[in-house]
């Protein structure tokens, strides 16, 4: 039975297909999917919601009606690098050794204060005016403090520069500061490794929803950061990794970390660089070196994926025509169906559900009316299960579409590991 439907499922697409292309140039027949898939949709489905969560985390959500429901967050953040604990021992150094210059003067001030007021007994006032003993003293004392303190400092501020002569495996990314994001380029990892003109992986906005992408970092493999800007000054701030850096117009700094905490970092821009200073926000994501790997094959395929993703959004108030989206996965498939590149599709429309709700929704609209539910709840809870509803819904016209998804899933580790946000 399942044989006969994933034939008629294949001949309704090539149906699809041949009409909705005929124009356009040669149509894909797609391959028959195995008789397995009938019962692989709801794994296939949460091993997508796994990866998500872990490429993707909702660090920046918003309720319904648009407002920030902000997760809990301490004041002090635990180092995760070298760089960081080498800062942070710095700077209670300095602390101490500046804490006495806070705490005399004050003492000083209160025994002055009591000890030499007027009590009307007739004394007369010290009339002297410099003291060059005391102020040599006092000029000296504070040289001697900023030097003790410089020397470990200039060594923290050299030794974050630039990484070991002997580090192996460095990855390096270029980050550029634009009005008003981050883009990121992964240097090494192409877009398409085999041609001749080699174009790196970059993130920066994502296509369609316009949000800040995260910076994906590997645990233990060094990361070095070559940082400029497009426009005015920015600076790149995550505390967990102890790096604060600028990026400026027309020059290059850099620096350089080794994260050894898997989780979610978040930080932003410190430069204040205009109006929307306050969207530059960062996040990386600390991930092990075989889900990096996944995530730049994401990569790869994601421009692809959007006309499959535009297909899925119909005018407001009308249904998503189930033909455009067959052409648009249709077309997708075309370029290349590889159970990677199928899994890349299902993944970036889940990818692309979870940040479209984030997005503030238009004045006197709700992110539910906005992905097409009908008749919004009014309990809150509710009204989250039937925009997952919804979302679903329409994941699954593009997963039962993927003949291949089943398979390139049963090729993926058993789980994906779920970070902590810090
Ligand atoms: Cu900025």
């Amino acid at each position: 039975m399942p044989r006969v439907m994933s034939l008629s499922l294949a001949l309704i697409l090539a149906l699809l297909c041949a009409h909705g292309t005929a124009a356009d140039g040669p149509s894909v027949v797609l391959p028959a999917p195995p008789s397995a898939t009938s019962a692989a949709p709801e794994s296939a489905s949460a091993r997508i919601d796994a990866d998500v969560k872990l490429f993707n985390p909702d660090v920046y959500r918003l309720d319904d009606q648009g407002s920030p429901v902000f997760p809990g967050h301490s004041l002090f953040v635990e180092p995760v690098t070298e760089v960081a604990r080498q800062v942070l021992s710095a700077t209670w150094f300095s602390a101490l050794v500046f804490l006495p210059f806070l705490i005399l003067p004050q003492v000083l001030l209160l025994v002055i204060i009591f000890k030499f007021k007027d009590r009307g007994d007739g004394r007369a006032p010290a009339t002297f005016l410099t003291h060059h003993k005391l102020e040599v003293i006092w000029t000296a004392i504070p040289f001697l403090a900023v030097l003790i303190v410089s020397i470990p400092t200039y060594y923290v501020l050299e030794f974050m520069d630039d990484p070991p002569k002997e580090t192996k495996d460095l990855q390096v990314v270029t980050v550029t500061g634009k009005q008003f994001a981050w883009m990121y380029e992964y240097k090494r990892y192409y877009v398409d490794p085999n041609a001749d003109e080699k174009v790196c992986l970059q993130s920066s906005l994502d296509p369609v929803n316009q949000l800040q992408e995260p910076l994906l970092l590997t645990k233990g493999r060094s990361v070095s950061f070559n940082l400029t800007s497009q426009d005015v000054t920015h600076a790149w701030w995550v505390p967990a990794f102890g790096v604060k850096k600028s990026a400026i117009t027309g020059r290059f700094t850099n620096v350089w970390f080794t994260p050894d905490t898997l989780g979610v970092f978040k930080g932003q821009c410190v430069e204040l660089c205009g109006d929307k200073h306050g969207n530059m926000i960062i996040t990386t994501v600390v991930v092990e070196r075989d889900e990096f790997e996944r995530y730049m094959t994401l990569l790869r395929h994601r421009d692809d994926t959007v006309p499959v993703w535009n297909a899925l959004q119909p005018p407001a108030g009308k249904t998503v025509p189930a033909g455009a989206v067959a052409k648009a996965v249709a077309a997708f498939l075309q370029k290349g169906d590889s159970p990677e590149r199928q899994y890349a599709l299902s993944y970036w429309m889940a990818s692309n559900f979870s940040s479209i709700q984030r997005v503030p929704p238009p004045k006197g609209s709700s992110i539910a009316e906005v992905l097409g539910v009908a008749h919004p709840a009014d309990d809150h809870l509710a009204r989250d299960k039937q925009i997952d509803e919804v979302i679903r819904a329409k994941r699954k016209q593009v997963d039962e579409l993927l003949p291949a998804l089943a398979k390139s899933l049963a090729a993926l580790p058993a789980a994906a590991a779920t970070p902590i946000l810090r």
